[in-house]
């Protein structure tokens, strides 16, 4: 819309649209592997070890290289892999179909307002696409998904976060610059990706991402904040008490540009 310093806000999903780790995807590894017959038990300390990597199937791995290395045997194993997370995946849906997830606070007034001024709304995640639209749809009703310009997700790109490249193939497909762009992200590993892609993030942190580094960030908050119920700020300056277009035009007009040399690799 005009007068407006940005052009595109793209949401992450897991830990940003929703607290989706701890009681859904980590549930869902948990069942796969009893399917499985596997005794693997990811409780919910270990769990947050496990998130520095993200995608799934890339979680597994890393767990059987630390972990469980006798499973490094395994014939094909990239194919028992994958085997495993269709069924984490499986799990994971039937998990959210229950409508238990709720969406974290200000991201659905966010959209809306968004929505209303005509910015466009962008998904950029590590999860699967079928996690996302499921996720949207039965968080903020089943005709989101035609809010959105671009979802991207999991596997379409070959490097997950904190590569850029899951936001390098948003951009492309929204058709805009990094600069007319902000990002909402839960993670340090989700900001390195938007930094590295030349995007200024706005991090709403949960139990799981409080304690990381967020150097670079425009600015760090509890949530994307209510009315009723405003955001703390962890790092950062604003007199906003909610996440709305005016607070992401003075981001979007701040001279904190991303330092193109010095940015997260
Ligand atoms: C978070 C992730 C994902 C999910 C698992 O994604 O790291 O890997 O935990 O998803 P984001 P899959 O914060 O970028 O939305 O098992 O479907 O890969
Ligand atoms: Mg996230």
């Amino acid at each position: 819309m005009k007068g407006n310093k940005f052009s595109a806000v793209i949401f992450d999903v897991d830990g940003t649209i929703a607290d989706t780790e701890r009681d859904v995807h980590r549930l869902a590894f948990n069942s796969a592997f009893k399917k499985f017959n596997i005794n693997w038990n990811w409780d919910v300390e270990l769990y947050g070890e496990l998130l520095n990597i993200t995608g799934g199937k890339e979680r597994i791995r890393y767990y059987i290289e630390k972990y469980a290395p006798d499973k490094l045997k395994t014939r094909e194993l990239e194919a028992w892999i994958t085997n495993v997370h269709i069924n984490k995946t499986k799990y994971f849906l039937s998990l959210l179909n229950h409508g238990l997830i709720q969406p974290r606070p200000g991201v659905i007034r966010l959209i809306k307002e968004l929505r209303s001024a005509k910015i466009d709304i962008a998904i950029a995640s590590t999860t699967t696409l079928n996690n996302i639209t499921t996720l949207l749809k039965s968080t903020l009703g089943k005709d989101s998904l035609s809010w959105f310009n671009v979802i991207a997700a999991g596997d379409i790109v070959p490097k997950k976060k904190p590569a850029p490249d899951i936001y390098i193939w948003a951009l492309n497909h929204l058709g805009l610059q990094a600069q007319q762009c902000i990002a909402i992200e839960d993670s340090e590993c989700g900001l390195r990706a938007a930094m590295a892609a030349g995007i200024k993030t706005v991090v709403t942190v949960n139990n799981y991402t409080e304690k990381q580094n967020f150097t670079g960030a425009s600015i760090v908050l509890s949530n994307l904040g209510e009315p009723y119920e405003p955001f703390t700020v962890m790092s950062g300056i604003t007199t906003n008490k909610l996440v709305n277009i005016e607070m992401l035009n003075e981001i979007a007009s701040h001279d904190n540009k991303i330092d193109l040399e010095n940015r997260f690799q």
